[in-house]
């Protein structure tokens, strides 16, 4: 166990990357400071630590980690109990695969289709024709394997683990985009999902997310960007295999997108 210096993380009560992030450390009982790093106020030091400026960050005394799964596996280096990787080596490739499909995905095709949908950004123009519909087709797919992969256990791998922590934020994104989760069509997505909802750190998660989301719209005010929407890598990569490269092009010509750099 280590010391007793409270961490900081760099966070956001609404991004699903720091949402996993913090439910992992709220799991294994780690205390820390938060900061919100997208508030404008906070942008300038977080991109000191992390040149994308994005979240989540976390600083440990002199070690600062970027990218959430990087910093899950940070965590449960240094605080082992209780696990979020299962044991065996087949299980725990199980679990890291069902990580990178829900931050490399599943984020990327929820975040594309539901630009009109966000209440930092005030659009006022329309999805590109099709697009709703690919991104539909997509994350049909992956509700359909993730159903699979469920079978008849309570969760992805077994036992709670980084699998099922990192594709719950999303979940409640798919009827924001117009695709309700069905218990006809994804049953055990449906009753997973109302498992999850039981668990102490889920009902802490939605519980944070209720109250910023309160406290950060109230009074027609966002501390956030309003115009501009960072694409990385997974996101433009999305939209391209999806044949809509020229909507991306427009965006950027219209100066609406950001592309982060690793490296000053
Ligand atoms: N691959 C990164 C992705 C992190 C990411 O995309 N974070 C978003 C929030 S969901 C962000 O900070 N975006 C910058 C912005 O919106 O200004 C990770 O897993 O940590």
């Amino acid at each position: 166990m280590k010391g007793d210096a409270v961490l900081t993380l760099w966070d956001n009560p609404f991004s699903p990357f720091t949402r996993k992030v913090r439910m992992v450390m709220d799991l294994k009982g780690i205390a820390y400071r938060s900061v919100d790093g997208l508030a404008l106020d906070h942008l300038a030091a977080l991109r000191a630590l992390n040149p994308r400026a994005e979240v989540p960050v976390l600083v440990d005394g002199d070690v600062t980690v970027v990218e959430s799964a990087e910093i899950v596996a940070y965590l449960e280096d240094v605080w082992p109990e209780p696990p979020v990787f299962p044991e065996s080596p087949r299980l725990r490739a199980k679990a890291r695969h069902w990580q990178r499909l829900a931050d490399r995905v599943l984020d990327a095709v929820l975040h594309d289709i539901s630009l009109w949908a966000w209440p930092t950004h005030r659009r006022r123009d329309a999805p590109p024709a099709g697009l709703l519909e690919a991104g539909h087709r997509t994350l049909e797919a992956f509700l359909d394997q993730f159903d699979a992969a469920l079978g008849d256990g309570d969760y992805v791998c077994g036992t709670l683990s980084i699998a099922d922590l990192a594709v719950f934020p999303h979940v409640p994104s798919f009827r924001l985009v117009g695709l309700p989760i069905e218990a006809a069509r994804h049953p055990r997505v449906v009753a997973w999902d109302r498992r999850m909802r039981r668990l102490d750190v889920v009902r802490k998660d939605l519980d944070v997310v209720r109250r910023a989301a309160a406290e950060k719209f109230g009074a027609n005010a966002s501390p956030y960007e309003g115009e501009k929407v960072v694409w990385r890598g997974d996101r433009i990569e999305w939209l391209v295999a999806s044949g809509f490269d020229a909507f991306w092009q427009a965006e950027r010509a219209a100066g609406r997108a950001v592309v982060p750099k690793s490296l000053p």
